[in-house]
Parts: structure tokens; C-alpha cells; sequence
């Protein structure tokens, strides 16, 4: 058996060996954006100080004491040419919480800061906190909106699962210091998924949201929504309206989410979200786009059929299998895209592509016909049209 030092010295050595690494592309790729061979951020970046008790007198054996399961479904934002991610880190004990991570790079690197973020409460304190949309507003603030849950109170005996998610909102300008505003109030039971608008419209603030009925089913309410606040100190939302409706037979037929906020492009607000349908295997979760108008967001004016990214190979399996999840992207200003997103809810992985290159998958890629027969149709007209170039 190893002594303290000799499991300290090889412990340092596993995490440098677990994060320190380069991160290449994976060629050719689709066309559309790249992946990478390795995740971003994991469990295993979490510093040792955070698992361990480093005290040889009251952890001789230096046992694991507060493990770290997934990091995951990150938030993203670039401050001063750095790239910085706000994780969702749970611990063994399945209680969420935010950390920051940081890159020069974007796609390898990523070392958390020292601490987790301290979030403030309101009077009605969370239960657990996670997936955090971070969006630079027009405002100045820096606005970190999340899911907070509750124990749900009409809960039957013996339920022990189900809670009431609602809309969290923080904001902060260095992601050191964390303001808690109170909650998003809307009309809906139930909310989840919501992102803060960069812009505002009309002089307020617009919020995608998530309606639904109860914690897990969208319910009558699915789909995207959009509405507007006068005030993100008290942020009410009267009318919810759905700009992108869960669909019969889709990738999105169980229910749907934002991404994070949408990217500003020539040709309208380009949208990254997530689509869920149900398998014999259960839920599978994959991303998918769309674009709104720039004249009017709450328009959509292009619907790209199909997904844009699902779980492959490795990212099949985790904590919750199948599943892709995004709530993190970088535009910079010279057009090039950095997509965040976690696989199976344990792990954060990145792809890259570019304004341009997601506007023409967007612009260009047909919509889903909804129906076998004209899915058949489109394809065939799709191999004629290449008959030419074979
Ligand atoms: O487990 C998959 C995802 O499930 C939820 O997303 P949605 O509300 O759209 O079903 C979230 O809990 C998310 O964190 C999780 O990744």
C-alpha cells in the first residue's frame, strides 16, 4: 500500500497527466463544425483540495472525502481574449453547484478557479442549482440565469423526487462576485431552460423560456418560448408566447429547449437548442438549430431539419446515456465559434466552426418534411441533383 506522500505525489501526477493534454480536431469532420478527441472539462479537473482532505493527521489514508461525479452542461463566455466556462459540478451527494474554469484557448487548458462561486439565496432557498446561461446584456451585467429546485409541497408521501424547477437569476460583471435577483415569475407551473436575450427588444428584456406542466413533461406548455420584462431586478413575464413548438415525430417530439442565447448574424438570430424524444432505451437528447428574424425574434424564419449534433461513440454513456446538452457557446468577433456542450450528463466537450459556415447549414440544410413519403422525396431529388457531379 501506497503511504500519504507516495498517494499524494502519484494523485498530482494522475491530475496533471488527466488535465493538463492538447486537444485535437477530428478530421474531416462533417463540414459543419469540428469535434474534438477529448472532453474540455470532467470530473478529474476538479482539484485535488476539493476531493481530498491533504491533512496527513486527520486523513492518514488520504481517503476521498467530497468526490466530485460530472461536470457538465456548461455556461460560456469570452472576457478579455480568455475563454470561461461556469460548469454545472455535482458532487457524490447528487447537489449541484458553479464553478469556473478557465482557457487561452477554448479547447484545452480549462483549469477551475480556486473556489466554486458562491451563490446567493432569496428567502425561499434552493435545493439544488445547475445549468447556467451566461449572457453579456446590452445592459453592461454580466447575467447568469439557472434552474433552481425546490421539493415540490403537493409532493405524495413518499416521493422523494419530485421538485418544483423554476428560473434563478444572478448576475455579476467579473463572475466573482455573484448578485441574486429574485426569481423569473411567470404564469407556467413549471420552468426550465430559460435564457436571457443579449438585446433588448423594444426597450425590455426578452427571455426564452420552457413552459411546462410538471418537473420532468413539458406537457401542454412544450416548446420554446419568448417574453418580456420590464426589469431584471423584478423579472415578470405576462404572456408567453412558443416560437418553436415540440413536433409530432421529430427529434424534438418529447420536448425542446434554448441552447445558449442566440448568435447575432447578418441574416437573423441563430439559435442552438435541444430536441428530446422518447426511445424504448428512454430520452435521447440531441441539438439542433434554427434562425429568427433580426426584425423580429420571436419569428423563425429558418428550421434546418434533423439535428445538428447527437451523441457519438463515448458520449453515448454517462450518469444519464444519450444525451447531448448544450447551454454554452462563444461567438468572437472574428467569426469563429466555439459550441460547449456536455455528453450524458457527466462530461464537457467542444466543437468549433464558424459564423459563416452555421448560417449556411442553417440557410441551406431542408427542413424536416414530417412525413416518410416526402423525406423519400427529398432525398431522391437530392441524389439527382448530384447526378451531375459524380
Ligand atoms: O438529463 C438531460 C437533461 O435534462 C434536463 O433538460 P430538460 O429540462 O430539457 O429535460 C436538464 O436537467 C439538463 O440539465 C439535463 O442535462
Amino acid at each position: 500500500m501506497l503511504n500519504f506522500n507516495e498517494r499524494l505525489l502519484s494523485l498530482k501526477s494522475e491530475f496533471r497527466i488527466n488535465t493538463e493534454y492538447k486537444n485535437t480536431q477530428v478530421k474531416p469532420g462533417n463540414g459543419i463544425f469540428y469535434r474534438y478527441e477529448k472532453p474540455v472539462l470532467t470530473a478529474h479537473h476538479a482539484p485535488l483540495a476539493w476531493r481530498y482532505d491533504l491533512n496527513p493527521e486527520t486523513n492518514p489514508f488520504l481517503m476521498e472525502r467530497l468526490g466530485i461525479n460530472a461536470v457538465l452542461n456548461p455556461g460560456a463566455i469570452e472576457l478579455n481574449n480568455k475563454f470561461y466556462l461556469v460548469a454545472r459540478v455535482e458532487g457524490y451527494d447528487r447537489k449541484s453547484f458553479f464553478a469556473v474554469a478557465e482557457s487561452d484557448n477554448g479547447i484545452d487548458g480549462f483549469q477551475f478557479w480556486d473556489k466554486p462561486c458562491v451563490i446567493p439565496e432569496t428567502d425561499e432557498p434552493d435545493t439544488n442549482i445547475y445549468d447556467m446561461r451566461l449572457v453579456k446584456h446590452e445592459d453592461g451585467y454580466i447575467y447568469g440565469l439557472f434552474c433552481t429546485e425546490r421539493k415540490d409541497p403537493d409532493a405524495k408521501p413518499g416521493d422523494e423526487s419530485s421538485a418544483v424547477a423554476q428560473c434563478g437569476i444572478v448576475r455579476t460583471i467579473d463572475l466573482l462576485t455573484w448578485e441574486r435577483l429574485p426569481d423569473l415569475k411567470t404564469r407556467s407551473a413549471q420552468q426550465r431552460n430559460v435564457v436571457l436575450h443579449p438585446e433588448f427588444i423594444d426597450g425590455k428584456y426578452a427571455l426564452y423560456t420552457r413552459p411546462q406542466d410538471s418537473f420532468i413533461e413539458a406537457g401542454a406548455g412544450g416548446g420554446i418560448g419568448i417574453g418580456f420584462t420590464d426589469s431584471m431586478e423584478n423579472a415578470v413575464i405576462d404572456v408567453e408566447r412558443v416560437i418553436d413548438p415540440k413536433t409530432y415525430h421529430t427529434i424534438k417530439e418529447s420536448k425542446n429547449g434554448q441552447g445558449p442565447a442566440p448568435i447575432k448574424t447578418s441574416l437573423g438570430w441563430l439559435h442552438i437548442s435541444h430536441g428530446v424524444r422518447n426511445t424504448a432505451a428512454g430520452l435521447r437528447y440531441v441539438l439542433y438549430s434554427f434562425m429568427t428574424s433580426l426584425d423580429d425574434p420571436t419569428k423563425v424564419i429558418y428550421r434546418p431539419g434533423g439535428y445538428f449534433l447527437a451523441p457519438e461513440g463515448a458520449e453515448r454513456i454517462g450518469d444519464v446515456s444519450n444525451v447531448v446538452f448544450s447551454n454554452g457557446l462563444i461567438a468572437r468577433d472574428n467569426g469563429d465559434v466555439f459550441i460547449y456542450y456536455a455528453s450524458s450528463d457527466t462530461r464537457c466537450h467542444v466543437l468549433t466552426t464558424t459564423v459563416e459556415r452555421l448560417v449556411d447549414y442553417v440557410v441551406n440544410t431542408p427542413e424536416d418534411p414530417l412525413v416518410t413519403a416526402k423525406c423519400v422525396k427529398q432525398r431522391i431529388d437530392f441524389i439527382e441533383s448530384n447526378q451531375a457531379f459524380l
